[in-house]
């Protein structure tokens, strides 16, 4: 066995379960008597409900039942809650419009659940669905924020006038405005940040149990953090105490946020299990999960930032509308605010900074996180700012970074937006990421790619992102509806091997390993000895689930503190079997040892005294070696980066391939070198998709006309290079393992990047901006309806 903790890039213990194909996804588990349940979904974008008759699709083949709206709530379902509030600027809190389970009145976008129908078989409960005879008066439909927002504009909730949800800001408007009046240049940028289907390679499942005999309710799920789904669902929409309500996140098959909502079809099994004793199973189709899973991003923004005549900044002023969609999901509404406004200090030292943001329903999916949620955003405005800001300037692009960034020395770093960097080191990244993508020698291979017809250009981007969200008494003053410490169990058995249940959820982290690697390192077990549990309300404490890069961070370190006491307590026992003082008992590669002797027991005696007291303090001690801590961080950790990214156009097709990828990040620590990698190389490939590829795109009468992969395009293996990963470490200052989370950087500092490189490719055809996706076509248009500034070199 080689060195197996800290650092070491030990192959992932569950890979092999994955592989072999003994995962054990939701769509894997099937209970005697299941029924299946297929949803009826609107295929109006806004309109009234006239009437459903089910008549026809209840007397259809091995229909069990039919349920509408109207008879959930007539049960006394509630609707699905929004787990934070947001107050507008004027001191009013948003606009949260009731979100029923299944439509009732009205539906407000294509994919709305409008009825569910349960049958013997899934094909049996679909041919019934479509017996469904409903009857809809259609309202005129809103898909664009712009047109949500103008005059006259038809009311997707009456509740919310305007269709705002928020009008919300931070930071000093007219110490701003002051700074503006006085700059001796100012840049101003408008930009779109396009709407995103996360489609994580599971499509969503859930499974409604009811066990007569106890009158337990157990819903197994896809979801991130199943604490937080059993309190949603328990106590605000089926009014089911938690002790009779058991949740069970089996292995999931990718998230990438959209499985931390509390979704509709969750509630609607478990309800219907109640109400039918027999298990209820619903799987979400690809179609069906462009339609209902939560969407990402949609912003709509101007950035205005004020220079002097050295380019130093002086100010930045940001207005974003932001899509909520035609409801809040759980966690829609801080996105745009607390994860993406508060980030717009990025790695720079802007002394003052405003931003407004208004949000707005529309006839959309609603939309929420999606891998670095706001920080995302947040870079790209920030990053696409920077090289627009070096276009109209004449400044170069490195060198207006580095002028402007926040000292090394500088931490830890107020910004005006709230948050305080505790570390970081953004020349030492910067300079890292020019090196492996010989930012110097650029020139030569732009001028040998335009000797082959090709235009090839470069961009970069230095982000700065806030993770592991915290602590939990501010975000609670923030508008949170949940607290965000994390909780871990470490439980030593009598014979050594330890089991540790976290409150996080790994659907792809690899925290079976890097857990097991951190008790490794800490008590000195072999990984082989150790085995990680999550995803089960009923066997792990109450935690909080995985989104944000948090689980390293917050849960790591729930479980450093939880092992801390593990040893604390070994110490004892030990002093009490060798005879010994407790001080003079030190703990080291599993083995507590007396100082200056040669004594000393493994720690597999210590716990196998633990649970066989026969020669124990027990005055002092109860017996046992089982350990629990909760941690609740005092701050966010705060990675940053440099990414570099080279591309090469096709003036014939306008095709972009990106011909070298640099990514250069700092996030403290590292537990697994091999998973860090396998982190940001996933992150970058879904930042390039949002950059070159995705888009969901709605049509003015709100139709999504990218509703399957014909028209969604997603990134494939091939359009990838291979990419330079590497990292700096400048340690959190405020976690025992002076960790930062990995989990999102890729998607957050990629997309400016390959949009700078774009743009830098296009350069001579007068090219300052373009939005994403970056498409063949786009490009395309740009090349045939421009000359060239000059003849390529
Ligand atoms: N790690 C490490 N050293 C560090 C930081 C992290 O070795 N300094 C390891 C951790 O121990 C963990 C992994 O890297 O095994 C990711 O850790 P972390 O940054 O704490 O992120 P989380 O585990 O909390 O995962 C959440 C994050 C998010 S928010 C999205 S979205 C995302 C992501 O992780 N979704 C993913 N990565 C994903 N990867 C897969 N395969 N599937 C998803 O759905």
């Amino acid at each position: 066995m080689g060195f197996e903790g800290i650092g070491a890039s030990v192959r992932r213990k569950e890979d092999h379960r994955f592989l072999s194909g003994h995962g054990n996804y939701t769509d894997d588990i099937n209970r005697p008597g299941q029924l299946y349940a297929v949803m009826r979904r609107s295929d109006r974008p806004h309109a009234k409900l006239l009437s459903i008759d089910a008549a026809a699709a209840r007397a259809a083949a091995g229909v069990v039942a039919v349920f509408t709206g109207a008879d959930l709530e007539a049960d006394g379902v509630g609707g699905v809650p929004c787990g934070w509030q947001i107050h507008s600027k004027d001191g009013s809190p948003m606009a949260e419009p009731k979100h029923p389970v299944l439509a009732v009145g009205k539906v407000r976008h294509v994919g709305d659940p409008v009825a569910v129908v349960i049958a013997d078989t899934r094909q049996h409960a679909k041919n019934a669905a479509e017996l469904l005879a409903i009857q809809y008066d259609d309202l005129p439909p809103i898909a664009a924020v712009r047109d949500a927002v103008a005059p006259g504009a038809a009311l997707v909730h009456d509740d919310a006038p305007g269709n705002q949800c928020y009008d919300w800001h931070i930071g000093e408007k007219a110490v701003v405005d002051q700074a503006f009046a006085q700059a001796a240049h100012r840049v101003k940028l408008d930009l779109l940040n396009n709407r995103l289907v996360p489609n994580a390679l599971e499509t969503r499942a859930a499974i409604g149990d009811f066990d007569t005999s106890s009158d337990e309710y157990t819903l197994y799920t896809t979801s991130q953090n199943p604490h937080v789904i059993r309190l949603l669902m328990g106590a605000f929409v089926l009014h089911i105490p938690e002790h009779k309500l058991r949740v069970v996140a089996p292995d999931v098959g990718g998230g990438f946020g959209s499985k931390i909502y509390h979704y509709a079809e969750e509630a609607i099994v478990t309800w219907a299990a109640g109400k039918l004793r027999r298990p209820v199973k619903w799987t979400c189709d690809r179609s069906e999960a462009f339609m209902s899973d939560a969407h990402g991003r949609d912003h709509d923004s101007t950035a205005e930032m004020a220079l002097d005549a050295e380019g130093k900044f002086l100010a930045l002023r940001v207005r974003t509308l932001c899509n909520m969609g035609a409801y809040l999901s759980t966690f829609g509404p801080a996105v745009p605010t607390y994860l993406y406004a508060t980030l717009l200090a990025g790695c720079y030292s802007t002394p003052a900074i405003y931003a407004e943001v208004k949000a707005v329903f529309t006839n959309t999916v609603p939309v929420d996180a999606y891998r670095g949620a706001g920080r995302p955003e947040a870079t790209y405005l920030l990053e696409r700012l920077m090289d627009v800001i070096a276009h109209d300037t004449g400044l170069d692009r490195v060198a207006i970074r580095r002028k402007n960034f926040i000292a090394t020395d500088a931490f830890p770093y107020q910004t005006p937006v709230a948050l305080q960097y505790d570390s970081g080191d953004y020349h030492a990244t910067l300079k890292t990421a020019l090196a492996h993508a010989d930012w110097d020698g650029f020139p030569a291979r732009r001028a040998a790619a335009a000797r082959d017809g090709k235009l090839r250009g470069i961009g970069m981007s230095t982000y700065v992102e806030a993770c592991g969200i915290a602590p939990s008494k501010v975000v609670g003053q923030l508008g949170a509806r949940a607290g965000l410490y994390e909780v871990a169990n470490v439980r030593v058995h009598p014979t050594g091997s330890v089991t540790v249940f976290t409150g996080t959820h790994s659907h792809g982290q690899g925290h079976e390993t890097t857990f097991a690697q951190l008790v490794a390192d800490q008590l000195g077990v072999p990984i082989a000895l150790v085995d990680v549990v999550h995803g089960d309300t009923a066997k792990i404490p109450f935690g909080m689930g995985t989104y944000g890069s948090r689980s390293l961070a917050v849960g790591g370190s729930a479980m450093v503190k939880a092992m801390d006491k593990v040893i604390a307590k070994g110490k004892k026992i030990a002093a009490h079997l060798m005879e010994a003082a407790v001080e003079d008992i030190e703990f080291k590669d599993g083995r507590f040892s007396v100082t200056g002797t040669d004594k000393s027991k493994a720690l597999a005696e210590i716990s196998l005294a633990a649970y066989v007291p026969h020669n124990y303090p027990i005055e002092e001690l109860e017996p046992g070696l089982d350990e629990t801590a909760f941690y609740d961080p005092k701050n966010f950790t705060y990675p940053g980066g440099c990414h570099i990214c080279e591309v090469e156009i096709d003036r014939d097709t306008g095709s972009v391939a990106i011909v070298n990828f640099t990514a250069v990040d700092d996030v403290g620590r590292v537990i697994n070198p091999m998973i860090v990698e396998g982190q940001v190389q996933g992150g970058v490939a879904q930042g390039i998709g949002q950059a070159l590829m995705e888009n969901a795109v709605y049509d003015r009468q709100a139709q999504l006309v990218t509703g399957s992969f014909m028209d969604y395009t997603m990134p494939r293996a091939h359009d990838f290079p291979r990419m330079t990963v590497a990292t700096e470490n400048t340690l959190c200052t405020h976690n025992p393992l002076g960790a930062k989370g990995v989990g999102e950087v890729g998607a957050i500092g990629s997309p400016p990047s390959v949009i700078n490189a774009v743009v830098d490719a296009l350069r001579d055809y007068g090219v300052r901006h373009l939005d994403m996706p970056a498409t063949p076509e786009k490009i395309w248009s740009i090349i045939q309806s421009s000359q060239p500034r000059m003849a390529a070199e």
